[in-house]
């Protein structure tokens, strides 16, 4: 049987960035699995059903390539299907998994928000990058505290995210002023903190999201300004303790130049890289549910909180292809 509608769409949103920001694309996926298995109307048994959760695990996995919230929430709703022995077994394993992670992850931004805001003094300005809905928690919480007086916000070319930032803190009654991210350096010298969120956080504590965050990092270090990047656990990639690169996503050109002015100007070649990567050192603290953790402790997640080993991970090397294995 093919994958419902509900699937469909939710992958759909993924791929067209209706549904975007790494936590929340995560928490679709677990979203779209739950409704796989409740919508499933195939043979009852177990090998089928695996067949058909693999097909939608790999749909969902392959909408966008860079961040591992998304492979992660696949493999943290479809692993328990292994050893598994009725179809029964098999389809409330799915829905309970997929609960329990939209659950984990909100209760984790909520706890972030708290171990963020108080790191932030009070009366402080602070800058955000992109639109991270971590991000925004923890700014929202210090505002809350009095420890926030201003944002400002990037307005996050191509995309243009910083304009739902923008409208989040506002909601929130943050006062926030918006900026071309090529303002950036020039505003650094009001700014106290700098507060990002994360796509992709390697096993030695670099990390991935929207591109422009390590020129924003760059500027923040040059003065002496703290960035803090606000990240649940599953923002972290297994596949990087054994040496894989983290894969950046390049989109269509159209988003950067309109399409008549790509036409008026043959041979022209536009790129648009659209994350890009933050070494350690330009990072002052990680901020996670499990607390407030200095980028190079990223290892201590990996292993320690969530259990992976170097043999554990091999399953899920080249996750697209071998999703079976994972889960057999
Ligand atoms: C969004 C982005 C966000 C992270 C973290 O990129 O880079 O900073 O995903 O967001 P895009 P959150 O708009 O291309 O998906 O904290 O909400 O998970």
């Amino acid at each position: 049987m093919g994958l419902p509608n509900s699937v469909l769409q939710i992958a759909s949103g993924i791929r067209t960035m209706k549904i975007r920001g790494a936590g929340r694309i995560a928490r679709s996926a677990a979203e779209a699995l739950k409704y796989a298995a409740l919508e499933y109307s195939g043979a009852r048994e177990v090998s089928e059903f695996k067949k058909y959760m693999v097909e939608a695990g790999k749909l969902l996995i392959s909408t966008r390539p860079t961040a591992v919230s998304l492979p992660n929430a696949v493999v943290f709703v479809l692993r328990n299907l292994r050893g598994v022995s009725s179809y029964e077994e098999a389809r409330e394993s799915v829905i309970k998994a997929a609960d329990a992670f939209i659950k984990n992850s909100e209760e984790a931004v909520k706890r972030i928000s708290e171990y963020g805001a108080k790191r932030i003094k009070e009366g402080s300005v602070v800058l955000t990058h992109c639109h991270s809905s971590t991000a925004v928690e923890v700014i929202a919480r210090a505002y809350s505290e009095g420890r926030v007086v201003k944002v400002y916000n990037t307005e996050t070319r191509p995309f243009l995210q910083g304009r739902i930032t923008f409208t989040h803190l506002r909601k929130y009654g943050v006062p926030v002023v918006q900026i071309p991210d090529s303002a950036v350096r020039y505003i650094m010298h009001e700014v106290d903190y700098v507060v990002v969120g994360a796509d992709t956080i390697t096993s030695n504590g670099a990390v991935v999201n929207k591109i422009g965050t390590s020129q924003v990092a760059l500027a923040a270090k040059e003065a002496r300004v703290r960035v803090y990047v606000a990240a649940e656990s599953y923002k972290f990639s297994p596949l990087t303790l054994i040496g894989e690169l983290v894969k950046i996503e390049y989109r269509d050109p159209e988003e950067v130049v309109p399409r008549d002015w790509l036409d008026k100007h043959p041979g022209v070649r536009v790129l648009n890289p659209v994350f890009d990567v933050t070494p350690p050192d330009y990072i002052d603290a990680i901020i996670t549910e499990y607390g407030v953790l200095p980028p190079q402790a990223s290892i201590l997640i990996l292993i320690d909180k969530l259990g992976w080993t170097l043999e554990s991970i091999k399953y899920s090397e080249n996750i697209v292809e071998n999703l079976e294995k994972t889960i057999e």
